[in-house]
């Protein structure tokens, strides 16, 4: 029988199903080629791993990157990295040593292939969508998981089309495009749906550009964001040293989406999110002339040498403004290496930029927090309340165009005015893979290597079975829209990333500083922790600290009017129930501190996932749709314990 015309998303998930058919089940199941994790999470990802007595990787390629956490004030960070470097030798991981650049940067250069599966323990792992992968991020459990050679499970996507026609004008660059999309889907709602970019106008952007948009795809919610992979994708592999990992991969004449949005890339205007969601979007003609305090420059977002070679080219024989601080972070060494060899690095040394270490850096707030109350205008892809380190900073997310045009007057300034020539993709990158350790062995493993621990690497707890009933306390309100980053704060609290108990003292630290001591004198009680919340509960990142430490303070479930699709993830693998609110008006009738009953929880998790909770003389109805693979795991107290 002929196969019905298929999409690029449809043909990649139907080459790695494993579990589910995707015309009936809720939840399909497919292989993982590739898997990344980065440092921040990475050891929480190995130490499960190492619990999981597999004596090497059994995916296609898995690359443990050293990016987060560089800033090595104490000997935590060194000693997380010794730490990932053995584990990377012992299982046949390649190594990718502090220094080499941000994981999606280098991974889009030197790994990424179209048509595989790639699983990151960071959210912008869609990074490797501009390649033609399907590449999703997840807590490093799931990683751990893929790397032992398990199924990754995610809800069965709709795939909206977005049609991109024309060309983009002078001064606009693909962070417009995703910013235009994220006017018109913003940061909730689109949990479950793949987006995939097809049309004339693919073929305008460059293989970076094309990872712009799939890199800020993450902060839509969506499951991933997918390009085709077309001879521009040829050419920057061929580029890369590596035509041999292309293949076309193209959508079928004919094949459906569940729904298309179309953007003529040529009527777009360099638009900018304020503060403090990137769904937030307000163009710069609005914004002109505000006065600007910092402009940071690079992420995993705009770090490519398009992007920075294009700053460059603004910033050429002039000085940045005398009141205005500029940084730039490339996203790796072959950018830095580039730049160095045409001039560019001279160019903007010259014009007084700070050159920052190819890390994440700025964008966790690890470093060049900005003043109080300042403007900061920022190229990478979050700008949530207190990311940058200040509070009181109000964080615009920018192109580098506009980065760099406002640069140059200390205010806001439309990129447009004076534009630069369009930077050509490049016919031969230099390739120097030498700070990628263990190549050689990867797949393989050395048995023989004895894994390095520092007194910061403490064990990963472990969840315990669910009991037929909770005594509660609701130990914490919050509204919509709260973040990973409100729940478990990363800047100057990364450093705790493998060491729970310690890590644990900051959970809700920016919402209620209280939050810990309550949890912990609540499970003195043999009382259950449960957490109200409003709309798009776990924005944001991957980690899945934000529920193994909730997890560690005996927090057993939470209540909100809706929840992200990795937070949600995320807390099933510790056990903790999603639930939300049959009629989202009783979120009014929760108040922290109020003592709860879930009379029979245990019994609603094999059911069909319908409580009971009474609060306050009254009761009122949660409900959470679990897959029976999800239900196991959260009887179980989580996958960790469900393997047990
Ligand atoms: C982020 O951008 O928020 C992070 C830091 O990269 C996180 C991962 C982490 O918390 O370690 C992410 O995006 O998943
Ligand atoms: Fe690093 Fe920022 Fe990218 Fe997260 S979003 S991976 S912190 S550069």
């Amino acid at each position: 029988m002929k196969r019905p015309p298929l999409n690029v998303t449809r043909k990649i998930l139907a080459a790695h199903l494993v579990e589910g058919d995707p015309a009936k089940d809720a939840e399909l199941g497919i292989r993982i080629d590739q898997t990344l994790t980065q440092d921040a999470t990475g050891t929480m990802a190995y130490l499960q791993f190492e619990s999981m007595d597999v004596p090497h990787v059994r995916n296609e390629l898995a690359v443990s990157y050293v990016d987060h956490n560089t800033v090595q004030i104490g000997f935590e960070n060194a000693d997380d990295h010794d730490f990932l470097a053995s584990v990377a030798k012992k299982f046949g991981i390649v190594y990718s040593k502090c220094g080499n650049g941000i994981c999606h940067q280098l991974h889009l250069e030197r790994f990424g292939k179209p048509g595989k599966t790639l699983l990151g323990s960071d959210s912008h792992t869609p990074t490797g969508g501009g390649i033609g992968m399907i590449a999703i991020g997840a807590g490093g459990i799931d990683i751990a998981v893929a790397m032992a050679g398990g199924a990754f499970h995610i809800p069965t996507p709709k795939v909206r089309g977005i049609k991109l026609t024309g060309r983009l004008p002078k001064g606009c660059s693909a962070k417009d495009v995703i910013l235009k999309v994220l006017e018109k889907y913003g940061t909730k709602g689109n949990v479950g749906w793949i987006f995939e970019y097809f049309g004339p106008g693919v073929k305008t952007l460059d293989v970076p550009s094309r990872a712009t948009i799939t890199n800020m795809g993450a902060e839509l919610g969506v499951t991933t964001s997918v390009f085709p992979s077309d001879t521009v994708t040829k050419q920057f592999l061929v580029a890369q040293g590596r035509g041999q990992d292309w293949v076309e991969l193209v959508a079928d004449k004919g094949a459906a989406y569940d729904d298309i949005f179309e953007i003529d890339l040529s009527k777009l205007e360099p638009l900018m999110a304020a503060p403090h969601s990137p769904g937030n979007i307000v163009t710069v003609k609005k914004m002109k002339g505000t006065k600007v305090n910092q402009i940071m420059i690079g992420s995993c977002t705009n770090s490519s040498y398009r992007d920075i070679r294009t700053v460059a080219l603004y910033l050429k024989g002039k000085h940045v403004a005398e009141d205005v601080e500029v940084g730039i972070a490339c996203g790796s060494r072959q950018v830095v290496n580039m730049l160095a060899a045409d001039g560019s690095l001279a160019i903007l040394v010259k014009a007084g930029c700070r050159i920052l270490e190819n890390a994440c850096g700025f964008c966790i707030g690890a470093h060049m927090s900005p003043r109080t109350g300042a403007i900061s205008l920022r190229t990478n892809n979050r700008n949530f309340e207190g990311r940058s380190g200040t509070k009181s900073a109000q964080v615009y997310l920018v192109s580098p165009e506009t980065a760099a045009a406002s640069a140059l007057t200390g205010k806001v300034e439309d990129p447009r005015k004076a534009p630069v020539a369009a930077v050509p993709a490049p016919k031969k990158f230099p390739i120097d893979d030498e700070m990628f350790l263990y190549r050689k062995t990867a797949g393989k493993g050395l048995k023989k290597t004895e894994i390095v621990r520092g007194p910061n690497i403490a064990p990963v707890p472990k969840g315990v079975p669910m009991p037929e009933a909770y005594k509660a306390v609701c130990a914490i309100k919050v509204g919509d829209k709260i973040t990973t980053d409100h729940i478990m704060p990363a800047g100057a609290r990364l450093k705790f990333r493998s060491n729970i108990p310690a890590y644990a003292k900051f959970v809700f630290e920016p919402c209620d500083p209280k939050f810990h001591d309550n949890c912990l004198a609540n499970r003195e009680k043999g009382l259950a922790n449960v957490i109200v919340a409003g709309e798009s509960y776990g924005q944001g990142s991957s980690r899945e600290h934000a529920a193994l430490c909730p997890m560690y303070l005996g927090v057993k479930a939470v209540i909100a009017k809706s929840i992200e699709r990795i937070h949600r993830a995320n807390l099933i693998n510790f056990g903790i129930v999603p639930f939300t609110f049959a009629d989202a008006k009783d979120y009014d009738a929760l108040e922290a501190g109020m003592a709860l009953e879930l009379p029979d929880i245990r019994a609603a998790v094999t059911g069909d996932g319908t409580a009971m909770v009474k609060a306050g003389g009254r009761t009122i109805t949660v409900k959470t749709a679990l897959s029976d693979r999800e239900k196991h795991l959260l009887l179980c107290g989580g996958l960790l314990a469900s393997l047990a």
